[in-house]
Order: structure tokens, then C-alpha cells, then sequence
């Protein structure tokens, strides 16, 4: 009987020599924003090529092969968003931009930049640019320009009001809006004498939108980066753009752990001007082809996600990002992604960004080291056969789990800003806990850097580092290598249609992916015991991949499927003329 190798072996082995042949076709086309895998870089904490401790865009460049060399001895991702590299005074770490044409120091040079397109598409790697147009830094020459000169050409650039006074005299902020980083959304500006709104630091004030000129700026600027070859942009926070035209206040309410939690946020954001604005931008981006959007859904209900999203457009809208570890949450974020999206629309799949826990640790909180990769080897395997486009956070790829860090050591602004009482209220306010830099073997630091890095390493970087799990092909790196180029050759992993299929064991979620040539089948057992249930086909099975080891061809013939400790297990069925798509509906049906 044929075996599937151990855990992973299947790819280590074909891939062991450095001489192993570039996957003929491995690159998408056009319709990468679909079918391919993007990995979220955090620019800062991925590789730091100048030994100054920060990671930059040279260091990336030297990653390049490790993300994708075109053989499966890499990762295989098909496109690299980068979180912000323009020129920031850092308060929200590039999240606060003060000049969008050129790259921050730090990280390198707009010719680094350039290397980094031409030598990511030479490997078809896409780049992917972060965007942050909500807002400037207050350091950017807009807002330097626009507090300076009420009258001159930047004077209506921002979200400027007087205050009212109350009636005792005293000055009154315009309205009751609070900003999502904690305090009031105004800040009152001495050079001008007036207000200005932010929806996140002060040192964030948010661009006025309804002005044409501004409008135009941002879309010159995209203009430009397009023109320099990026693939796609993210578009932060971009449903909060358009404010109500009279900025009212937002009603109360009275539940919600923090103050912007506790109003509606009826006024600053979500409002219907940002279709005409999405129309516009998107318009520009599709007359490069191959190009494509992702909006960064801020705060809102997720089920918006669809309404705002369109063919290359896509949408992130956190339902996954927010789930345990159990069948029945991931069943029922699934389900409603096809609810809201229905079979013609495009979900995003990320279990983890630059702003929330890792997924090892949100997932199997407090766990041993090796629960927590068997958790991260099975959630691979949900991010990268759930139906959507699957953005993969740098550093999941080997299990990485959030890293506390001292309370003097943080660098997160909303983290120091809230201090001590909101750090209990919501303990992950800190996000410098997801973004630890990136060990990639031995050596100082795991090898990031000969110096102390900007940020904490995790302490288990001599256990856990990429040049460790490189060489072992039971690690979560060979699982998301071995996953990811599984999924390149299967066309129903990337565009086939989801159905859930039912009567499984309550730990376990199973699901079919089709096409009208292939169909797959993905269970995963969430639970920490076995579990079997009856399958109800004397169809063939091939097993494509398991966490665990297998027989290659276990169900020929079989009629009980058993999944081991958290096993994650992908089925083919052996086509056999058309039907087996029916057929295989059958085979979670319990009797
Ligand atoms: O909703 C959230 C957490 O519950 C946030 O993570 C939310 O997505 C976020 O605050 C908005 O994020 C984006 O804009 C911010 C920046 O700090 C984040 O890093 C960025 O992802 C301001 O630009």
C-alpha cells in the first residue's frame, strides 16, 4: 500500500537538492488576486540587511528566495504586502505618513525599491503596497502647510472646525467623536487656533476627503506607484474616509469596553460617498492590468464586506481573524462568508495581521510548544483551503506566537496610551506582540540582526526559527511549504466552490471544494482526541495531504474515516467520470 511520508516528508524529499526544478507554470496570471497566496511583510521586523537592527527593504530582497525561488523548497507565496515604507515620524509605525512618494530612510532607497519590484517579478512575486489615505502624519507638509495658511491652498486639506463654547465660556470640541486609539477624535491646534479631527493618534489628523484637491492628490500619488510596477495596494481603514458633510455628533451607547466602542459610529465612517470614491480608484488601478485593491474593512459590521467588494477588489472582514479554536466558529464564519458573499462574490481568509494575536496564540492560548504547532499546522491548513485569498502573516508560516513584552518596553502608541487601566480592560491592546522580528536561524538575536532589535525577539527563537524548521519536515514551515504549492496545482483549492458537509463528530469540520474536473475534500479535527465517524462511499480516495501520517490511498474501498489529535486531512476524489462531485457529498453522512 502506498504511504503518504511523514508529516511533510512528501515535499522535503522532492525538494532536499539545491538543484530541484522550477514548478513549470508556477506563476499566476492576471487572476493572481484570486488564486494565489499573498504574505503580509511588516517591513521593520522581516530583514535587516545594514546590521542596524531594523528590518529594510534590502533584507527583503535577500528573503526573496525563501518566499518563493519557484520550487517547492520555498514558501511559494504569489505577492508581498508590505505594511508602510513611506517617511513616518513612527508614531503608528508608518501607519503615519509624511511624504507617500518616497520610502523611509530606514528601510532603504526608492532604488531599493525598484530592486525589490524587479527582482520580486522575476520570481512572480507581486508587490503589494500599503495605503494609508485616511490619514497624514501631522508631520506630512499638507498639514504643515494647511495649519499654517487657513487661506491657502492646503487650508481645506483637513478636518479643521472651530469649537463652540459652552455656557460658562469655556471651549467646547465640535462633536462628541472619540478616536479609536482612545481620547477625544479633536485636537485642538495652536498655529491655527481651531480643531482638528483624527480618528486615530492626534498625530494622525485625518484628510479631508470632500476637497477634489485631495482627491486628486492621493490619486496622482497611486498613479505614480503603479507606474513603478506594485501589483496592488491595501487600502487602510478606507471605509472611514467620508465623515457626515456637518460632522454630527454620533449617538451613545451604552455597552462596549472602550469610549469609541460605546457610540454609533453613524457620522465618521461607512458613509455612501466612499462607492463613488471606490469607483474612481478602482477605475485607475484596472486600467493597469493584473493590478488589484484590498480594503482594510475598519471597525464595521463584516457582512459590509461584500457590498464593498468587486472582482479584483477585495475586502477584509475580520470574521476569521476573531475565532477560537473550535469546529463550530470556523463552521459558522465560513458558512456566513457564503452567505454574504454568495458563490459569485471573493472573500479575503486571514487569521492574523499586524494588529492581532498571533494565530498560535489566539488559538491554543497557553499551550505546550507542540500543541501549539499541531493548532498552527491544522489552521494552515483552514487558511489555505478555505475559499477566498489567503493573506498569511509573516512569521506563521513557523508557528510563531505572540511575545509579551515589558511594560517599558512598549512601542505600540495606543498601547502606552491607554496604560495600565485599558491594558486591563483589553489586555491585547498591545500590538508590538505580533510583531516580533522575524529569527531566521542562528546566530544573535535568531539571526536577525548582530544588535539589539528595534523590537523584543521571542525568547524561543534557538527553538523556533526558520533555519531550524527548514531542515525538519514535521515543522509548521514544511506544513504551509507543502500546503502552499498543493494548492497551486489543484484548481478547486483556489476557485472551486465550498460546501460544508454535514453529520461530522462535533469537533470536526469538514468541507468540500469543487470544480467541475475535481473535487477535494478538507476535514480538520479541532479536538485533542481522535475521532471517527462513518463514510458512507466505496469511492477512491487519494489522501493530498495530512498532518498526520497516512495511508496515501487509506479509503479505496473503506467506510470509516478516523482523524486523528487535531489532524487536518485534504481528500481527492478519484474522478472517475462526472459524478463524483455528487457522490462525495456522501461521505461525512453518518448512519
Ligand atoms: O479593529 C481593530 C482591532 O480590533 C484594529 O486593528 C483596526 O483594524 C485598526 O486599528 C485599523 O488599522 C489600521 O489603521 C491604523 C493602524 O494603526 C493599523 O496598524 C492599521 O492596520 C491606523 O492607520
Amino acid at each position: 500500500m502506498p504511504r503518504t511520508p511523514r508529516k511533510g516528508a512528501t515535499t522535503a524529499n522532492r525538494t532536499a537538492g539545491a538543484t530541484a526544478p522550477p514548478v513549470e507554470g508556477a506563476a499566476f496570471g492576471d487572476d493572481w488576486w484570486q488564486r494565489g497566496v499573498v504574505y503580509q511583510v511588516y517591513p521593520r521586523s522581516f530583514a535587516d540587511s545594514n546590521n542596524d537592527g531594523v528590518g529594510d527593504l534590502p533584507g527583503l530582497i535577500e528573503k526573496l528566495d525563501y518566499l518563493n525561488d519557484g520550487t517547492e523548497r520555498s514558501l511559494g507565496v504569489d505577492a508581498i504586502w508590505l505594511s508602510p515604507i513611506h517617511p513616518s515620524p513612527g508614531f503608528d509605525l508608518g501607519y503615519d505618513v509624511a511624504d507617500y512618494d518616497a520610502i523611509d530612510p530606514i528601510l532603504g532607497t526608492l532604488d531599493d525599491f525598484d530592486r525589490l519590484v524587479a527582482q520580486a517579478h522575476r520570481r512572480g512575486i507581486r508587490i503589494m503596497l500599503d495605503l494609508v489615505m485616511n490619514h497624514t502624519s501631522s508631520a506630512h507638509r499638507w498639514f504643515e502647510e494647511s495649519r499654517r495658511d487657513p487661506g491657502g491652498p492646503f487650508g481645506d486639506w483637513y478636518l479643521w472646525r472651530d469649537g463652540t463654547r459652552d455656557r460658562f465660556g469655556r471651549l467646547r470640541r465640535p462633536n462628541n467623536w472619540t478616536s479609536f486609539f482612545g481620547g477625544s477624535a479633536w485636537t485642538w491646534d495652536e498655529v491655527r487656533g481651531q480643531f482638528y479631527m483624527h480618528t486615530f493618534l492626534p498625530e494622525q489628523p485625518d484628510v479631508n476627503w470632500r476637497n477634489p484637491a485631495v482627491r486628486a492628490a492621493m490619486l496622482t500619488m497611486a498613479r505614480g506607484w503603479l507606474d513603478r510596477g506594485v501589483d496592488g495596494f491595501r487600502l487602510d481603514v478606507f471605509n472611514a474616509f467620508f465623515k457626515h458633510a456637518d460632522l454630527p455628533s454620533n449617538p451613545r451607547r451604552y455597552l462596549g469596553r472602550r469610549p469609541y466602542d460605546r457610540q454609533v459610529h453613524l457620522y465618521d465612517k461607512d458613509r455612501p460617498e466612499l462607492e463613488d470614491f471606490l469607483a474612481e480608484f478602482r477605475a485607475l488601478v484596472d486600467s493597469y492590468p493584473g493590478r488589484m485593491t484590498v480594503g482594510e474593512l475598519f471597525s464595521a459590521d463584516p457582512s459590509l464586506a461584500p457590498r464593498l467588494s468587486a472582482p479584483r477588489h477585495l475586502v477584509f472582514d475580520w470574521d476569521l481573524i476573531s475565532q477560537r479554536w473550535n469546529a463550530r466558529g470556523f463552521a459558522e464564519a465560513s458558512r456566513r462568508h457564503e452567505e454574504w458573499f454568495g458563490p459569485a462574490g471573493w472573500p479575503t481568509i486571514a487569521l492574523s495581521n499586524h494588529d492581532q494575536p498571533r494565530q498560535a496564540s489566539r488559538l491554543a492560548p497557553a499551550a505546550d510548544p507542540a500543541t501549539s504547532d499541531a493548532v498552527a499546522r491544522a489552521a494552515a491548513v483552514l487558511s489555505l483551503t478555505l475559499r477566498g485569498t489567503p493573506f498569511l502573516y509573516y512569521g506563521e508560516e513557523i508557528g510563531a506566537r505572540d511575545v509579551p513584552i515589558p511594560w517599558s518596553e512598549i512601542i505600540d502608541p495606543p498601547a502606552k496610551r491607554g496604560g495600565r487601566l485599558v491594558r486591563r480592560l483589553v489586555p491585547w491592546w498591545n500590538r508590538d506582540q505580533c510583531r516580533s522580528p522575524m529569527p531566521w536561524g542562528d546566530g544573535p538575536n535568531g539571526g536577525f540582526s548582530p544588535v539589539r532589535p528595534w523590537l523584543r525577539m521571542a525568547p524561543d527563537v534557538d527553538r523556533r526559527n526558520v533555519a531550524l524548521q527548514d531542515r525538519d519536515p514535521s515543522t509548521v514551515l514544511a506544513t504551509y511549504r507543502q500546503l502552499i504549492w498543493l494548492r497551486r496545482s489543484h484548481p478547486a483549492l483556489q476557485v472551486g466552490t465550498y460546501r460544508e458537509l454535514g453529520a461530522t463528530p462535533r469537533d470536526v469540520l469538514a468541507y468540500e471544494r469543487a470544480t467541475s474536473d475535481e473535487t477535494i475534500v478538507v476535514a480538520v479535527n479541532f479536538g485533542s482526541a481522535a475521532t471517527s465517524f462513518r463514510v458512507r462511499t466505496g469511492r477512491h480516495w487519494s489522501v493530498l495531504f495530512s498532518t498526520d501520517e497516512r495511508p496515501a490511498d487509506e479509503l479505496a474501498g473503506g467506510d470509516q474515516l478516523t482523524l486523528g489529535s487535531r489532524e487536518a486531512l485534504i481528500l481527492a476524489a478519484q474522478v472517475r467520470g462526472r459524478g463524483s462531485a455528487h457522490e462525495v457529498s456522501d461521505i461525512a453522512d453518518t448512519d
